[in-house]
């Protein structure tokens, strides 16, 4: 047997990018004559802004802001105005590749042919030795609802796997299962356009200014009409610094902060006693698990000093209009779910739903982090936000699919648990797309080892991404701007994607290599595609009926009305900006849920060993994994590499200066980092963005405990030891790794 050597990640570096690409003074499309124009939308965060890419000769040279977009109206991000580079780059992927350890690159190039044909008899050699759950499928949300879609049949009928799920796993899902729980529907409560209306804005656990920041416009707005701010977050984010109330909390004890608000809410009778009495169920059990959650108990765990809950509670409890805006900082924790239903019941209490300037809302992370959500992508659903395990929604999705319920394969494993399932030797085979787990799972050093143990594992990117460095075969599939779609947006507006370019050299459509597999694979007449917006058709009625209900949604509509709002059930319906009208909610019996959220700790609190929080998270330059920013010249410059972020005091007590190297060690892992001393954050807590790989990967240190409704991974609670440092950090070895996989 040849042992597979692959080449480490730093000469894979070194070999294959990341390169950075860099514009030439006033663009690459200074003085030349553009052949086209093509409206579309950004391909990072959810609020999915939109522009226009320039193009001459088949290639993306250049963008403009779109004005006519009413969510952004021309206001971009720094990403968004140079996500245009990605498509020239050097390092785009433009060949299928097989993993050749003798071959300078550790790939070589292969025929279409051949890196289909490998993958299908994989994904047949080992669900024949080991059953059909041991091929896994994992994808991802930067992709449109038509991809989505696909993927969810794709896993389920074409591979026959149920261990199917996606990156948003690791995002959206504690707000998901909240909102499902408490009001029967998974979509923002409000339009953006609602946000201009509020007397107070509550910011729980969210950066607005560098990862939504479009959306710090509408704060600003609401603020020149007097609104007031509370945020809740261990640093002092931009945002925060104009902040009414500030509720510095330590980082896990967000609970302990809404319960005690809750408690004043009640003691004060600050509450909406009709809308409780018509509209919601359960307020008496929520109102007896927070009898004793006084601001005094609660300042003694999260350290907000009870003036401040005080405050807080009064700006919520008196203001006419309000609403509460939350993102990862509070859903990243094994007790996410509970937080979101804490937010809630602040809502319910109040009676802010259904009305506008009223609500509380998550703020969707990923490009289509909400479309993703819905289409049967997660391991647990089925288009239209169904339910897997429901008779009645097997049936009705088997016959839009032509199928029997029973080839639908049931729940199985979400992201963390399949990689945990890889690392055990259960599932050894993956099939992945648009994700890149060793950056972006916790315990890095764990995903790394499991990894290597895969028997077979095929990728589908347009970059050789650090986990795809570990696949046997890379398809080369498509960027953004080189197919067409639709995504929904954080405000639930599915809008259309346009394809600017043809995807270049040898690489394809993600939809047209899925579906060449599944015809591979003998289930072609599932996957009878011939366009995508076919498969949208598709999808409309396969969502018909569910809770995400896109059966009135064309792409026409779509275009001719800047997007439409979901549910949208037929083609008369306007489509529904405002959920909860008339405060009718989801659930059969149209009332809304109190769900009672007790108090608990993280999985991981300091200890005398790692007597420190490390908190994760991002900054405005970087995206994600950095797959994709961090091949760009200039927002790399901009944050060229993760800092520390540390108080003075902390700095001051470990004996380092700003720059400094600092060690920071988990009981999973260690990093070296310059130290970034700053008067914005918790002396108890340090800050380090998430989104460079290998030695400089804030997830070596992460914990890989899960919430047990949701399943995210607590990214924002570990215990380290921060120590001044001057050395670097060895990683494993991953050829020893690699040195166990047997298939050749
Ligand atoms: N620039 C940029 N923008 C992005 C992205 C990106 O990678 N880069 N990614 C997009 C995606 S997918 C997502 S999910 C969103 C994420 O958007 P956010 O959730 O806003 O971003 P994060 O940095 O993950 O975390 C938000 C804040 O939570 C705070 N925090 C940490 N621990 C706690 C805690 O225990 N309680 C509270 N209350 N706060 C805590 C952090 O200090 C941080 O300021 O951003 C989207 N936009
Ligand atoms: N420590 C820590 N870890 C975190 C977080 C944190 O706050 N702290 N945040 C978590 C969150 S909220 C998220 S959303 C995850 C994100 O984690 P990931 O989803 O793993 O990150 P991405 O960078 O989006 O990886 C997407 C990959 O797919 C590729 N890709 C993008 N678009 C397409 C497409 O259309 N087609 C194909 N074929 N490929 C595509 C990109 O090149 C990239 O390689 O990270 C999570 N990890
Ligand atoms: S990353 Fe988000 S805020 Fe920035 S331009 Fe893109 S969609 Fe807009
Ligand atoms: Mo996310």
């Amino acid at each position: 047997m040849m042992a597979k050597i692959p080449l480490t990640e730093s000469e894979l570096i070194d070999r294959f990018g990341p390169h950075l690409n860099r514009e030439p003074p006033g663009g690459w499309d200074a003085g030349l004559e553009i052949d086209r124009v093509v409206d579309t939308h950004c391909c990072f965060c959810g609020q999915q802004c939109g522009i226009k890419l320039k193009v001459r000769e088949d290639r993306v040279v250049g963008f403009e802001p779109r004005y006519d977009f009413p969510f952004n109206e021309g206001k971009l991000c720094p990403k968004g105005v140079k996500r245009y580079l990605q498509g020239s780059h050097p390092d785009r992927l433009l060949e299928p590749m097989e993993r050749d350890p003798s071959s300078e690159k550790g790939f070589r190039d292969v025929s279409w042919d051949h890196a289909l044909d490998r993958t299908t008899a994989e994904i047949r050699r080992i669900q024949e030795k080991y059953g059909p759950d041991s091929f896994a499928v994992l994808s991802g949300v930067s992709m449109t609802n038509e991809k989505c879609y696909l993927m969810g049949k794709f896993a389920r009928l074409g591979v026959g796997t149920a261990n199917l799920d996606y990156n948003g796993r690791l995002c959206m899902v504690s707000a998901g299962s909240a909102a499902k729980m408490a009001l029967g529907v998974d979509r923002a409560a409000n339009p953006w356009s609602d946000i201009p209306l509020v007397d107070v804005i509550f910011v729980a656990g969210a950066n607005i200014a560098e990862c939504a920041p479009i959306t710090t416009s509408y704060i600003w707005r609401a603020r020149d009409r007097g609104a007031k701010l509370i945020m809740m977050d261990p640093r002092v984010t931009p945002a925060a610094r104009t902040a009414d109330v500030f509720l510095g909390l330590r980082p896990g004890t967000d609970l302990a902060v809404l319960s005690a608000i809750l408690h004043i809410l009640i003691r004060e009778d600050w509450l909406d006693h009709n809308f409780i009495a018509n509209h919601t169920n359960g307020f008496e059990e929520a109102a007896a698990t927070v009898a004793e959650a006084t601001p005094q108990w609660a300042e003694e765990i999260s350290g907000v000093p009870v003036s401040r809950i005080e405050k807080a509670a009064e700006l919520w409890g008196k203001s006419g209009t309000g609403m509460l805006l939350h993102a990862r900082g509070i859903e990243h924790h094994t007790k996410g779910v509970d937080n979101v239903l804490a937010c809630i019941n602040l809502g319910l209490a109040t009676g802010r739903y259904g009305k506008p300037g009223s609500g509380v809302n998550t703020i969707t992370g990923q490009g289509n982090g909400q479309g993703g959500r819905e289409h049967g992508h997660k391991t647990e659903q089925l288009p239209g936000n169904r339910d897997i395990t429901n008779p009645e929604h097997r049936e009705y999705v088997a016959s839009v699919w032509g199928c029997d319920p029973d080839d639908i394969p049931g729940k199985g494993l979400t992201a963390q648990e399949i990689m945990n399932a890889i690392h055990a030797g259960e599932i050894k085979g993956l099939l992945s797309i648009c994700i890149n787990p060793l950056v972006s799972l916790p315990d890095a050093n764990f995903t790394r080892e499991a990894l290597g143990k895969l028997e077979h594992y095929s990728v589908i990117d347009f970059f050789l991404s650090e986990t795809a460095a570990h696949a046997d075969i890379v398809l080369p599939g498509s960027l953004h701007e080189e197919d067409e779609g639709t995504v929904t947006t954080l405000e639930g507006r599915v809008v259309k994607i346009n394809e600017a370019v043809p995807p270049p050299g040898n690489a394809r459509r993600d939809w047209e290599i899925i579906c060449d597999l599944a015809r591979r694979l003998e289930r072609g007449h599932y996957f009878d595609y011939t366009s995508t917006e076919e498969i949208f058709e598709e999808l409309r009625v396969a969502s018909k009926g569910g809770s995400a209900d896109y059966a009135g949604i064309t792409w026409d509509r779509v275009v001719r009305d800047q997007g439409v709002f979901w549910p949208c059930p037929d083609e008369e319906h306007p489509g529904t900006p405002r959920l909860f009208e008339g405060g009718r909610f989801f659930h059969e019996d149209g009332r809304a849920r109190f769900i009672p959220t007790p108090w608990r700790e993280s999985a991981e609190v300091p200890d005398e060993d790692y007597p420190l929080y490390l908190t994760t998270g991002r900054v405005i330059s970087q995206y994600l994994s950095g797959a994709q920013t961090r091949r760009i010249g200039s927002l790399v410059d901009q944050y060229p590499e993760p800092l520390c972020e540390m108080h003075p005091n902390l700095a001051a007590k470990i004996g380092v200066a700003d720059g400094d190297n600092v060690r920071v060690t988990s009981r999973r892992g260690a990093m070296v980092a310059p130290a970034k001393v700053v008067e914005t954050i918790r002396p108890d807590t340090v800050f380090i963005p998430y989104h460079w790989p290998g030695e400089k990967s804030a997830n070596l240190m992460t914990k890989r405990a899960i919430d047990p409704i949701s399943g995210i991974p607590e990214f924002k609670v570990s215990a380290v030891r921060v120590e001044k440092d001057e050395g670097h950090v060895d990683l494993k070895d991953d050829r020893d790794l690699m040195l166990h996989r047997g298939d050749d």
